[in-house]
C-alpha cells in the first residue's frame, strides 16, 4: 500500500510541467518505500524520474547501489551512496528505473535516453524490477502515447541492413537517432548507434522481441517484455497508481 503520506494532492495553480515532475515524485518515492530495505543492492537506471528515487535512497541512507549508467553514478557519487557494479554485485535485491511507455501488460518501452541495453542488463540481473514513471506513460497499448518509436541499439556498421531488414519484416521505418545538433548519430555507452523502430501496429512483443534480437548487427532492443514486476504511476490528480 501507498503510504497515506503519498497521497497529496497537486495544487490547481501548478503548471503541467511541475504537475509531471511531482507525479514523478510521487512514484519513485513510493516505488522506494515499498521495495527498498536496508543494505540492500539497488540498481537504477538513468532518466529524470530515476533522480527522485535516488533522492530517496539518500534521505534514508540505507542502501548500496549498483548501476552501469553513467548519469546515474554522477547522482549517487553526489549523494554519498556507496557506488558498485555488477563484478561486485552480479545479483540485485531490486533494480527501479523508468520507462517511455508502459503497457497494460507491463511490457516497456525505454531507452528514449540511449541506455537501453545497460538499463536491460542492470534490470535482468534484479530479482525484483520495479518501473516508476507519471501519468503520461501509462498506457492501454504500446505506441498511444510515446510517438518515438522503439530504440534498438546496433553496431555501427550494421545500421543499414538492420534498418531494412526491420522494416521488410516487421513494417513501418527504423531511422538513425541524430545528436540533437544533426552532427552526427547518437553513439551510445557502448560505442554503438541506435535506431528508432516507428513501428505501424500492435504485435506479439515477445516474439517480435527476441526476433529483432536475432538479426545481426543488434545489440539490443528497448523493449523489455515479462521483465516489470510493478509499475508505479505518479497521477494527475497527486495519487499514486500501482500496475501489476
Ligand atoms: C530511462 O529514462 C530510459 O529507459 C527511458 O527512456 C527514460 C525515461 O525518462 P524519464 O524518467 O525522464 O521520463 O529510464
Amino acid at each position: 500500500a501507498i503510504p497515506r503520506s503519498h497521497r497529496h494532492v497537486c495544487p490547481l495553480s501548478q503548471s503541467a510541467a511541475n504537475m509531471a515532475e511531482e507525479a514523478k515524485k510521487l512514484a519513485a518515492y513510493a516505488a522506494v518505500d515499498n521495495h527498498v530495505q536496508n543494505n540492500q543492492v539497488v540498481g537504477v537506471g538513468s532518466g529524470s524520474t530515476i533522480v527522485y528515487a535516488v533522492d530517496r535512497l539518500a534521505a534514508c541512507l540505507f542502501v548500496f547501489l549498483d548501476l552501469l549508467v553513467q548519469t546515474a553514478r554522477q547522482l549517487i557519487l553526489k549523494h554519498g551512496l556507496t557506488l558498485s557494479d555488477l563484478d561486485r554485485h552480479p545479483e540485485l535485491d531490486v533494480a527501479i528505473d523508468g520507462a517511455d511507455e508502459v503497457d497494460a501488460d507491463l511490457t516497456l518501452i525505454k531507452g528514449g535516453g540511449g541506455c537501453l541495453t545497460q538499463e536491460k542488463i542492470v534490470a535482468g540481473c534484479a530479482k525484483h524490477f520495479v518501473v516508476i514513471a507519471d501519468y503520461r506513460k501509462n498506457s492501454k497499448a504500446l505506441g498511444q502515447q510515446w510517438k518515438k518509436g522503439i530504440p534498438i541499439e546496433v553496431i555501427p556498421m550494421a545500421y543499414v541492413p538492420v534498418s531494412r531488414m526491420i522494416a521488410r519484416r516487421f513494417g513501418g521505418e527504423a531511422n538513425l537517432r541524430m545528436a540533437v545538433s544533426k552532427a552526427g548519430p547518437v553513439v551510445t555507452d557502448n560505442s554503438n548507434f541506435i535506431l528508432d523502430w516507428k513501428f505501424e501496429h500492435a504485435q506479439n512483443w515477445k516474439e517480435v522481441n527476441t526476433s529483432i534480437k536475432m538479426i545481426p548487427g543488434v545489440v539490443e532492443t528497448g523493449l523489455f517484455v515479462g521483465m516489470a514486476e510493478r509499475a508505479y504511476f505518479g497521477m494527475e490528480d497527486g495519487s499514486v497508481q500501482v500496475q501489476d
